[in-house]
């Protein structure tokens, strides 16, 4: 295939040349980012890892005690090696998208349908995958990352400089209080203030009743007050009237951002909340997913905030598209995680530093959340806010070691199902 020259940059502080396809060529044995041929995309594997959380994770549908991320490696011809992850929350119960979903996705089409394929253009590696297969914007996400990952190691750059130059260097970090225990919860943040990490909290709530919900949230909330923003996270669980009737005594209490109140598909409960709800704002997050959900979403001024995450837009270019429906809608952005591990959440940090001003910070702390990491070092967090790591590719260096160490076919371990709370109240 035909490939225009010009798309490549010369060299970061090399002289300025008018650079040709033959400028390239005649370059390639000298510098392999100008060797087209060497970006051919050769191998592609995957593995799900399986990492303990440090304590439950308690959420709206269930609770969770162990992480399986999907992680991808990815090797171009000329030897450069990029890696990509994808995390989904108690196998497939976040969304339709799970670990062995996701993996199977990879192996079977996604992977087959580059093998070969110029990996030089994102758009056209993100044309294929859709060719072969539908949906799976997980499994997508994890592949983009890691060809992003290799072509940023190739020019030798960091990732933001492919996906449109950095704006932010740091952004504040949000930490979720979801052990379920006022005590437990009060001191996990107190802690996180006193080491100057993290002054926002995000309460799951929802799997209680919703007067339990507003109490736990207000005793959180008196015993924080002045020093922390708060927000909650219901996922999904409340229909549009419990919703109109119990979030106004949550903005009472002094929660200001309000994500997925009501079930993905609830836009008009949405969108009566955000033209009603006074004090906070309300963030849309399963809702928006695809560039269409969120034209929906602003067209329809159904919500205040979108809560991005690269996992469920399909990568990392198409969460460039989102932020900029946001952006024209005058739409604010959250840096949102699938509790991903320091890769995944390194690769987000990359596209949300690309951002608009409208940002409401970001909750890239999977890292914590997970006993143990796969990286060399984690990302730094310094006066509450995440550092944007700035080396080749993610900023990050995965170590193989810890990858054999999790990984879920060496460990001989199962699927991991989400603990889920009774349905049914139990007879005293
Ligand atoms: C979600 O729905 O936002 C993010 C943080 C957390 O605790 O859960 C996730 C998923
Ligand atoms: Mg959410």
């Amino acid at each position: 295939m035909q490939k225009s020259a010009q798309a490549f940059a010369p060299p970061l502080g090399g002289p300025l040349r008018t650079y040709t396809r033959m400028t390239l060529l005649s370059s390639a044995t000298e510098n392999p980012a100008h060797d087209l041929a060497g970006f051919a995309i050769e191998r592609i594997e995957a593995r799900i890892l399986d990492i303990p959380t440090i304590r439950p994770h308690k959420l709206s549908f269930g609770s969770i005690s162990r992480q399986s991320p999907v992680i991808v490696q990815l090797w171009l011809k000329n030897g450069a090696c990029g890696f990509g992850e994808a995390a989904t929350i108690g196998g497939p119960s976040w969304n339709e998208e799970s670990p062995e979903s996701i993996l199977h996705a990879i192996t079977q089409y996604l992977a087959p349908a580059l093998l070969g394929e110029f990996g030089g253009g994102f758009e056209s590696a993100l044309a294929r995958m859709d060719r072969a297969c539908k949906g799976n914007a997980f499994a997508k996400s994890a592949v983009e990352m890691a060809l992003v990952d290799a072509l940023a190691r190739t020019l030798n750059m960091p990732a933001w400089q492919l996906l449109g130059g950095k704006v932010h260097q740091s952004l504040p970090l949000a930490w979720t209080l979801a052990s379920g225990d006022v005590a437990r919860d009060l001191q996990e943040a107190h802690l996180r203030l006193e080491q100057k990490r993290h002054h926002i909290f995000k309460m799951k709530i929802g799997a209680r009743a919703p007067e339990d919900d507003v109490a736990h949230v207000a005793q959180i909330a008196r015993g924080l007050q002045g020093k922390a923003t708060l927000t909650v996270d219901v996922n999904q669980a409340w229909d549009g009237n419990t919703a109109r009737r119990y979030l106004p005594p949550l903005v009472e209490a002094g929660v200001t951002l309000i994500e997925q109140p009501v079930a993905r598909w609830n836009v008009e409960a949405l969108r009566s909340l955000t033209a009603t709800l006074d004090g906070a704002l309300i963030m849309a997050d399963e809702t928006v997913c695809t560039p269409q959900d969120a034209f929906m979403l602003a067209s329809l001024k159904a919500s205040h905030v979108f809560s991005l995450k690269v996992a469920k837009h399909g990568g990392l270019v198409r969460t460039r598209k989102i932020a900029a429906v946001a952006e024209a809608a005058d739409i604010g952005w959250y840096g949102g995680t699938m509790l991903e591990t320091s890769l995944g959440s390194a690769a987000s940090a990359h596209v949300f530093s690309t951002l608009g001003a409208q940002h409401h910070g970001c909750e890239l702390f999977g890292p914590q959340l997970l006993v143990d990491d796969i990286v060399e070092q984690q990302m730094p967090i310094t006066n509450f806010a995440l550092q944007l790591p700035d080396g080749p590719g993610f900023g990050v260096e995965v170590s193989l070691a810890q990858l054999n160490r999790f990984d879920r076919a060496r460990q001989g371990q199962a699927p991991v199902h989400v603990d889920m709370a009774p349905t049914t109240p139990t007879v005293a």
